[in-house]
Order: C-alpha cells, then sequence, then structure tokens
C-alpha cells in the first residue's frame, strides 16, 4: 500500500493533521494502536483556545461544538480562601475560551472521518517506523495475524508521549528537556450541575483544586495528590470531603455530589524533544512535548502543531518547496516553548510543593497580589490563558 502521509497515533493531532490534509487533497492514511471506543473512552482536555475552535471549523468539524460548547470569559482564582476573577474577555480585547471536552472533540473528527470514508486502521499492533531518514520512508503494523506495509512520503508521529516514533529516533539525535513535578492530579468526572459558572483554580494550604466542567450538568473536579497515591485508595467520598476542605464557603454550600463516573491520577510534567523533524518524521502534539495541564495548553498545542505541519506539507506537494519543512520545528519550538512557560508558571502559583520550608506560598502570595493590582500583569495571564495567536512568532 502506499499514501504520502503516514499518520500514527489517532488522537485529536492525528485526527486533525487527517482533516486538514484531506481539506488540502494529501492522501493520509492513520493507525492507531487502540480501537476507536478505547481512544474516546480516555477523559482527558476540556478547554479549547480560539485557534483550536477556529481549526475545528476550518475542518468542518466544529457544528456540535457550537451548539453543546460553552463559551467562557473569565476564570477564577481562589486563594486564602477568597475567589478573585481573571476577566479573560476584558483584558484580551474581547476573546474567550470554549469549554468542550477533548473526548467530544475526538468523536466529531472520528464522526467527519467516517462520513468521507478516509482510512484508519484501528488495533495496529507494533507499528513500526523505518526509512525515515531516506527518500523513502515506510510504516510496518500488524494487523489480524498479518505484517503490512504502507509505503509513504513523510510519516507523521501522532502517537503521544508513549508513542513509537520518538522512541525509533537514535539518542545522539534528539534533546529532551524534562521537569517532573512531586504531585499529580486526581480527576473525577460525575453527572452532577458544575459548581459555578466558571472554572475554579484553587490555591488552598491542603492543595491545588480544580472545579472544571464538560456541560451544565457534566463537572469534572481535579485535586492535587502525592505521587505516591493510587487512585484505589480515593473513594468518592473521600474526594468529594477533600474537594470541601479545598473549597470557599460559597463552594461548599454550592457543591452537588455524586456518583463518579471516571476517576484517575495523572503525573505532572513539562518536557519538550529537540527538534521535532527527523528527516521525514515529524513529531506532533504530545510525542513532542508534555505540559502540566494547569494552563489547559496540550490539547491547543497539539492543534496548533498541526496546523503548522500541514501548512509545510501544502507547501511542499503545491507549492513544490521545501521551506515549511525545514523551518517546522522552529516554528513549533517558539510557541511550545511559550506555553510551557505558562504552563510553569500557572502550576507554580498554584500547587503547594513539599518539604520548601514555606517560602513557595509566600511567593505565590505575593504574586497573586501583583496579578490582582496590576492590569498589565492580569493582562498577562489572559493573553496567554486564552492562548497566543497562531502568528505571534513568525
Ligand atoms: P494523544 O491524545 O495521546 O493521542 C496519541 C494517540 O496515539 C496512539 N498511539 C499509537 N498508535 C499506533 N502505534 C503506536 N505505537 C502508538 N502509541 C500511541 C495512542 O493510543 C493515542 O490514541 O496525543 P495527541 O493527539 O498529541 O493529543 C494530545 C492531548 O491528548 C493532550 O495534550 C491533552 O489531553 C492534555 N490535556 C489538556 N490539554 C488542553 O489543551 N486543555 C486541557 O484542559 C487539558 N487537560 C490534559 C488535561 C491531559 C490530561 N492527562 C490525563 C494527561 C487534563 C489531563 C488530566
Ligand atoms: C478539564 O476540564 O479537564 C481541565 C480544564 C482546565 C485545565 C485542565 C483540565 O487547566
Amino acid at each position: 500500500m502506499r499514501t504520502q502521509v503516514a499518520i500514527i497515533g489517532a488522537g485529536p493531532s492525528g485526527l486533525l493533521l487527517g482533516a486538514l490534509l484531506h481539506k488540502a487533497g494529501i492522501d493520509a492514511v492513520i493507525l492507531e494502536r487502540q480501537s476507536a471506543e478505547y481512544v474516546l473512552g480516555r477523559i482527558r482536555a476540556g478547554i479549547l483556545e480560539q485557534v483550536a475552535v477556529d481549526l475545528l471549523d476550518e475542518v468542518g468539524a466544529g457544528s456540535r461544538m457550537h451548539q453543546e460548547g460553552l463559551v467562557h470569559g473569565g476564570i477564577e482564582l481562589l486563594f486564602d480562601g477568597k475567589r478573585h476573577r481573571i476577566d479573560l474577555n476584558h483584558l484580551t480585547g474581547g476573546k474567550n475560551v470554549m469549554v468542550y471536552g477533548q473526548t467530544e472533540v475526538t468523536r466529531d473528527l472520528i464522526e467527519a472521518r467516517r462520513a468521507l470514508g478516509l482510512p484508519t486502521v484501528y488495533e495496529a499492533r507494533n507499528v513500526a517506523v523505518h526509512g525515515f531518514d531516506t527518500t523513502h520512508p515506510s510504516v510496518t503494523y500488524e494487523k489480524d495475524g498479518k505484517t503490512h506495509e504502507i509505503q509513504c512520503d513523510f510519516i507523521a508521529g501522532c502517537d503521544g508521549f508513549h508513542g513509537v516514533c520518538r522512541a525509533s529516533v537514535p539518542r545522539g539525535a534528539i534533546t529532551e528537556y524534562e521537569k517532573v513535578y512531586p504531585f499529580g492530579w486526581l480527576g473525577l468526572l460525575s453527572d452532577t450541575p458544575p459548581v459555578a459558572d466558571e472554572l475554579i483554580y484553587i490555591n488552598s494550604p491542603r492543595g491545588f483544586g480544580l472545579c472544571s466542567q464538560r456541560s451544565k450538568t457534566r463537572s469534572r473536579y481535579y485535586l492535587q495528590v502525592p505521587l505516591t497515591d493510587k487512585v484505589e485508595q480515593w473513594s468518592d467520598e473521600a474526594f468529594w470531603a477533600e474537594l470541601r476542605l479545598r473549597l470557599d464557603e460559597e463552594g461548599r454550600e454550592k457543591l452537588v455530589t455524586g456518583p463518579s463516573l471516571e476517576k484517575s491520577i495523572a503525573p505532572l510534567r513539562s518536557f519538550v524533544t529537540e527538534p521535532l523533524r527527523f528527516g521525514r518524521m515529524f513529531l506532533a502534539g504530545d510525542a513532542g512535548h508534555i505540559v502540566p495541564p494547569t494552563g489547559a495548553k496540550g490539547l491547543n498545542l497539539a492543534a496548533t502543531d498541526v496546523k503548522y505541519l500541514s501548512q509545510a506539507l501544502i507547501e511542499y506537494y503545491v507549492e513544490k518547496s521545501q521551506a515549511g519543512i525545514d523551518g517546522y520545528s522552529q516554528r513549533c519550538l517558539a510557541r511550545i516553548w511559550k506555553a510551557e512557560r505558562f504552563s510553569w508558571w500557572f502550576t507554580s502559583l498554584m500547587h503547594r510543593f513539599p518539604d520548601d520550608g514555606g517560602i513557595n506560598a509566600k511567593f505565590q502570595s505575593a504574586e497573586l497580589d501583583y496579578v490582582l493590582r496590576s492590569e498589565a500583569a492580569a493582562r498577562t495571564v489572559a493573553e496567554n490563558y486564552v492562548g497566543l495567536p497562531l502568528d505571534f512568532n513568525d
């Protein structure tokens, strides 16, 4: 079998790349290790920047998002039992974010791809990438007991943090920057109305908390927990009790609890791979970088990586120019490092750091006070939270 671009991974980055390439008349096949049901069962991101909203519209997969998504013009920061609103809309001259779950984004992209009859191979085992340092790369995989081979012009590594593409690059050709945080997030999804209209990011002496949502009737909450905690140790009752302790009085009164639909613990890390291009293979999304979720940037960065990659490939096929491909890494990394910086800063502002003698809490109070008193500082937070423009670094 032959295609122009072999895409590894059918998460949001692989699916969106497939859609952008199709729109430009470029053929692609997507190989995914899991089943579609498994991919849709992973509960992850909840916030889309305008840039990501625009990309879903661009590929014609945005209509349900506009019907069911919730537009938010602000977020709340809860410190010392008091809420402080960051007016995203006012501070950015009219920009907002969209509350629409990654599960739904993925579902819409899968549906759009199915409707167009575009090829996705689910449950592709032992995917391996070959010859990406030559002009004729290929990909092999196993399915139904047979080995298959796809010849291609390019390989797009959209296979997430634990994927095969980054792992296939010779160690000497890659630099990885990593910071692992000494805590994780325990998340709980429930069919209960959200505790507030907007998201509440909580800095409490007991640790960070986040009140997020998926709709008017479905909530997503997170608690900072030690890395040693196991999800089985946390009954739903224990989760709700701890969240109550981290909330303010109004939150405690309004919190509606219920059985969890899903509960999981995610570690927090900042991670960037340089470069993101290795001959004819590109890394995009979580395959190339991870942000701690505090800034809600992971899915959005995945979307902008593949926008840049699609532009580079379109330049190659339509304008017969290598320039976009040559500039891909640098263009993505300029955006990625800014999102990494913001996510690290917001994580540092909001979490309890173990064994620090209390100095971080003092830095955090001073930082918050500054953000609340200086409109320039608040605008910096808002501008980054809603997402920098796509051409910010060009
Ligand atoms: P994904 O979603 O991990 O998809 C990669 C796909 O590749 C497949 N795969 C393979 N396929 C074939 N062969 C192999 N060898 C393969 N190895 C892996 C996998 O099965 C998978 O289907 O990466 P992608 O597409 O780059 O998307 C990235 C996003 O998923 C991620 O950045 C976000 O979820 C991060 N994130 C958030 N991002 C936001 O923008 N806003 C948020 O509010 C937000 N909240 C979050 C988050 C991530 C979280 N966790 C659990 C990490 C909250 C949490 C708790
Ligand atoms: C979520 O709803 O899952 C979510 C929202 C905001 C974040 C992280 C996760 O910063």
